[in-house]
């Protein structure tokens, strides 16, 4: 294998550094623009840098319940008139590749799993963003109840919708990405923002969130994602 041009590599270290620094001063406030600057500018890194430059320790900004965005926002391929609603009692969510324990899940039993709340931003492509708090199961945890090989290369996800993406096992580890079953403390996810179980990954922006949930695979195969396939969304997009 070529190993990357040191100067290369170094002016990219550097671009990042700028990206994650104004992502970490996010919190202290005002600088909500330059957070999803950064976001969308990682967009336009290609997936193999990104992947490389990806610190495991770079932690999205948390807010404060003040900064809640009421209402939120719906975004999907379709509109909110067409959104799906699915039964909880049929529903489960399928576990299967490169894992010790395929099997399928109910939503209670993803409940009953040690919750993580987080109050974060979601950051659109399309130029807007929107703070809410997603309460779930982090899916590092899921993983591992699981025994998913983590040297696997991708988690896919596929949703009721026919919706679809992937995310690098590296960022599928992140401690903030959790498989959401709640949004603003609200017993259940509404309908609109992805019941009963949706990704929850403050590092990607949002078209890497899905949404309803139906089937999660470890594999090393990439199979890329609904946007990136349809619009050349960058795959990665992420810090
Ligand atoms: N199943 C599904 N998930 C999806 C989408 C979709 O169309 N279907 N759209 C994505 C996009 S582009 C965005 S910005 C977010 C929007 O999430 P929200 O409705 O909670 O704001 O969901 C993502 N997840
Ligand atoms: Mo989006």
């Amino acid at each position: 294998m070529k190993e990357p041009d040191p100067g290369r590599r170094g002016f990219l270290r550097l671009a990042l550094g700028g990206g994650a620094a104004a992502l970490l001063q996010g919190c202290a406030g005002t600088d909500n623009d330059t957070v999803a600057a950064a976001l969308r500018g990682v967009s336009r890194f290609n997936d193999a840098a990104q992947a490389a430059l990806f610190s495991p320790q770079t932690l999205a900004p948390l807010y404060p319940r003040s900064e809640l965005t009421l209402p939120f926002r719906f975004n999907a391929f379709y509109s909110e008139a067409s959104v799906p609603e699915i039964d909880e009692a049929g529903w489960r969510l399928a576990v299967d590749g490169m894992v010790l324990s395929p099997g399928d899940w109910t939503l209670a039993q993803l409940k009953s799993l040690p919750p993580l709340t987080e109050i974060t931003r979601l950051i659109c492509i399309e130029g807007w963003s929107a703070v809410g708090q997603w309460t779930g199961v982090p899916l590092h945890y899921f993983l591992g109840l699981v025994g998913a090989n983590t040297r696997a290369k991708y988690v896919a996800f596929r949703c009721a919708d026919g919706y679809y993406t992937s995310i690098d096992m590296a960022s599928a580890l992140h401690p903030q990405t959790m498989l959401a079953f709640s949004f603003n403390g609200s017993a259940s996810l509404p309908d609109e923002f992805g019941f009963p179980l949706r990704l929850r990954i403050p590092t990607k922006l949002g078209f890497k969130n899905p949404k309803h949930l139906t089937g999660i695979t470890v594999t090393d195969q990439f199979t890329s994602g609904y946007w990136e396939d349809l619009h050349g969304y960058n795959w990665f997009a992420g810090l």
